[in-house]
């Protein structure tokens, strides 16, 4: 394959499209994946992402957003973010520096002042409504799930050159306790990429696809010689059986992938997850996949399928 995308949640639809432009007329991975992702966050359609997302137990947005340079392994990486209009560019950014290349709060708001990206109030009305609905709720703070359809958007992308890359944006989990940092821009288990090899990333709850370092699990299967759809699904068997207790059962987690020549893989545990592809094959499409005791059926969603899933 030339080159080939996928991204997570319905949401990643208009942003893979930009990212297929740019990749079909032989342009590189990073600026595919920064344009997608840089358009989803600023869209305020999107609820769980940049502009107008899911704000925390306090009212406020806090963001997380990652990057990883599949050819050098290299990685930048901000959480618990405030007011930053596109967290993805500065993780990109930090992708360039050796150290330092993953900072939290003030410390990464600091950084991108200081390379003057944007700041904005990147809470709306949608999102404020959205929390005074939910605070008056009893809601328990120590079972958040992932927000129905569609939380953090993650891409992997391979562009004419064979560069890989992989980048992912999120506000995290709805009525997260303030300082709360989820799997998103934690290497290895958000995001993973090696263009010797292939790119993952994950969605879902955090807490639960960081006990066993989801993304890289799925890099090291390929490694192994497993084809990239069995090492989506091997990873998240293992997984979701590592962590099965009887007191306790795992949240949602749904993972993507490409290998190094733009074969896709995905995994759920939920009923479906739909995800996005392009590649030289075919343009931009919605497919979904779905979950049969941790055995994926992937499909192309008819009209119905469409109407019926109203997230975004
Ligand atoms: C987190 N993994 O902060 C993110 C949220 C997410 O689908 O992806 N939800 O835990």
């Amino acid at each position: 394959m030339k080159y080939s995308m996928i991204g997570t949640w319905k949401m990643a639809f208009n942003g893979v499209i930009i990212g297929e432009n740019i990749l079909k007329n032989g342009g590189n991975v990073k600026d595919a994946i920064e344009n997608a992702i840089t358009y989803i966050e600023d869209n305020p359609n999107f609820n769980s992402v940049g502009y107008g997302s899911l704000p925390n137990i306090e009212g406020e947005l806090e963001l997380d957003a990652a990057f990883m340079d599949g050819n050098d392994l290299s990685f930048g990486a901000i959480c618990s973010v405030k007011n930053i209009k596109n967290p993805i560019k500065v993780a990109h950014l930090l992708s360039n520096s050796k150290r330092n290349c993953y900072l939290s709060s003030r410390g990464a708001e600091k950084f991108a002042r200081l390379n003057k990206f944007e700041f904005k109030n990147m809470l709306n009305d949608i999102a404020i409504d959205r929390w005074n609905n939910e605070i008056q709720k009893n809601f328990d703070p120590d079972n958040l799930e992932a927000y129905d359809g569609h939380d953090t958007v993650c891409m992997v992308a391979l562009d004419s050159n064979k560069n890989m890359g992989v980048g992912v944006s999120t506000s995290g989990l709805f009525m997260k306790q303030s300082g709360r940092v989820g799997d998103s821009p934690v290497i290895g288990s958000g995001f993973y990429c090696d263009s010797k090899i292939g790119g993952a990333a994950a969605t879902g709850v955090g807490e639960d696809i960081m006990k066993g370092c989801l993304s890289i699990s799925i890099i090291n299967n390929m490694k192994m010689g497993q084809d990239v759809q069995s090492a989506c699904e091997n990873a998240l068997k293992d997984h979701v059986n590592r962590l099965k207790n009887p007191n306790y059962s795992p949240g949602t987690m749904s993972v993507i992938a490409l290998d190094k020549n733009g074969n896709f893989g995905v995994a759920t545990n939920r009923d479906e997850f739909p995800f996005i592809v392009t590649c030289e094959n075919f343009s931009t499409k919605i497919l979904v996949c779905r979950n049969n005791n941790l055995s994926m059926e992937i499909f192309e969603p008819d009209e119905e399928w469409l109407n019926n899933y109203d997230y975004d």
